[in-house]
């Protein structure tokens, strides 16, 4: 776009570009499903959940009403919803600065969880999806490579970064919260302005449904994220406040970066569902930035912070952060706003505006789209269509089918392998991790090209 590209970047793009990835995205994304509202039966969610404790998730069989209309495989494209922070981040000249955007990132895969509280579906072994955005630059592409665990293999590439990892849970109802612990690691290549491309890792939080018994269920997402920079040596120590009684702390994130040497150098923090802010690091920001999360309009465009609703509050702890507030404004480092959440107005199954994009198959994508996409399964689109019966049907004769064909395995003594993805050991942390066969995006191209071929 307007900023020239560097040379390793320019190399991505074209990758990107000459390998098609593009073809079948020309409509622009979907804005509504095709139903106004899901009017699926209330049913307390304790009144199911009470008998089946100590259980995990793939152990559980929920009525279809408990799902949602998307696939844990589309969940993970919904890390994708900010990748601008990643532009940012490359477009930093302080390696330190990156890592306040890398951060916001990082926490801003959470705000898609709110009111979500409803099971994605569980991906069938082998089940790909893919997404891509031209006007964004990127296409991300991920494998269901196991089953029993359940394992997602994913991989987004753009001009100025690579996001990969491993989507893996351990997940276990523990009689008052049902909790899920991502295990994988992601990764991140920034190719930055000024140098080298950087290698950047983190493991996720903690997610985990509270309120069960008293029938108002919430997600929390909560624990240490430590953001290492294996490059440069910056670190991020970003903690997410577990939500306390009656929601005090809820949502809030604060952290430091700090340099090879240990080194303080920005803060970062606010609140994953609504504004992330940054700031160069002096002592005691932790309680003005999430304080100004919650009550002053900014934009980091032009340098600008307005206040907008000083406390009203009586308290006197309450008056004594309102006043640092003020200060930290007119100091000589002031915030500037990182991120801010997409609004979210009302839609089924309280989808985010981008998770509503995932499952659209306009007729110019379908002749690319490879025939393992969660796109084109039926139960997952009825439920999109409020077709719960027909959803519920569907979904057992996958299932069904899937159970056949591990049968078949078992009987041939075969094993599956991922089409896309070798397991492997990482060259910067030593980690098995899942590496892309770069296969998948001109296997796309050939199989399109020729159904369009058929079609003419
Ligand atoms: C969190 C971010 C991770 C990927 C991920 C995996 C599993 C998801 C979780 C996220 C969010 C919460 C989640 C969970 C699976 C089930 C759980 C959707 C996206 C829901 C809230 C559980 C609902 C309770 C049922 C019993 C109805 O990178």
């Amino acid at each position: 776009k307007e900023q020239g590209y560097t040379e390793s970047q320019l190399k991505k793009q074209q990758e990107i570009l000459t390998t098609g990835s593009f073809h079948g995205y020309q409509d622009p994304p979907r804005t509504r499903l095709r139903l106004d509202e899901d009017d699926r039966p209330k049913i307390s969610l304790w009144g199911i959940l009470k008998s089946m404790i100590g259980k995990d998730m793939t152990k559980m069989t929920l009525p279809v009403s408990f799902n949602e209309c998307t696939s844990l495989l589309q969940r993970v494209a919904e890390d994708m919803e900010y990748t601008d922070l990643l532009d940012q981040a490359a477009l930093c000249d302080d390696s330190a600065l990156r890592m306040v955007y890398v951060a916001a990132f990082a926490a801003s895969e959470y705000s898609s969880t709110i009111n979500r509280i409803a099971k994605p579906f569980n991906p069938l072994l082998g089940e790909t999806y893919e997404y891509c955005r031209p006007d964004k630059g990127y296409r991300f592409m991920v494998e269901q490579v196991s089953h029993h665990p359940p394992v997602g293999a994913a991989l987004a590439e753009s001009a100025r970064w690579d996001y990969y990892g491993e989507s893996a849970v351990k997940s276990k109802f523990n009689g008052r919260s049902f909790d899920i612990n991502p295990l994988g690691t992601w990764y991140l290549h920034i190719r930055p302005v000024n140098g080298d491309e950087e290698v950047i890792t983190w493991k996720k939080v903690t997610s985990s449904v509270v309120g069960i018994i008293t029938g108002s269920p919430v997600v929390d997402n909560y624990g240490d994220m430590i953001i290492t920079n294996h490059t440069t040596g910056d670190e991020c120590k970003l903690k997410f406040k577990q939500r306390g009684w009656y929601g005090s702390g809820a949502y809030e994130v604060f952290g430091t970066v700090t340099d090879k040497s240990g080194r303080p150098q920005w803060s970062v923090g606010g609140r994953w569902n609504d504004k992330i802010y940054g700031r160069k690091f002096q002592s005691d920001t932790e309680s003005v930035l999430v304080q100004l999360s919650k009550e002053v309009e900014g934009s980091a465009a032009d340098g600008t912070l307005k206040r907008v609703n000083t406390s009203s509050s009586t308290s006197k702890k309450q008056s004594a952060i309102s006043s640092a507030v003020t200060q930290t404004l007119s100091g000589p480092n002031p915030p500037f706003l990182v991120w801010q959440n997409h609004p979210r107005p009302p839609a089924p199954f309280n989808l985010t505006p981008f998770a509503i994009t995932l499952n659209a198959i306009p007729e110019s994508l379908r002749p690319w789209v490879a025939p393992t996409d969660t796109r084109l399964r039926p139960d997952q689109r009825a439920m999109e269509d409020g077709q719960y019966d027909f959803a519920a049907t569907e979904k057992n004769r996958l299932e069904e089918k899937q159970r056949a064909r591990r049968k078949q395995r078992e009987l041939e003594g075969s094993v599956h392998k991922p089409r896309w993805f070798v397991k492997s050991k990482h060259p910067i942390t030593k980690e098995e991790y899942w590496r892309f066969n770069g296969e998948y995006w001109r296997t796309r191209e050939n199989m399109g090209r020729k159904s369009m071929d058929a079609k003419a």
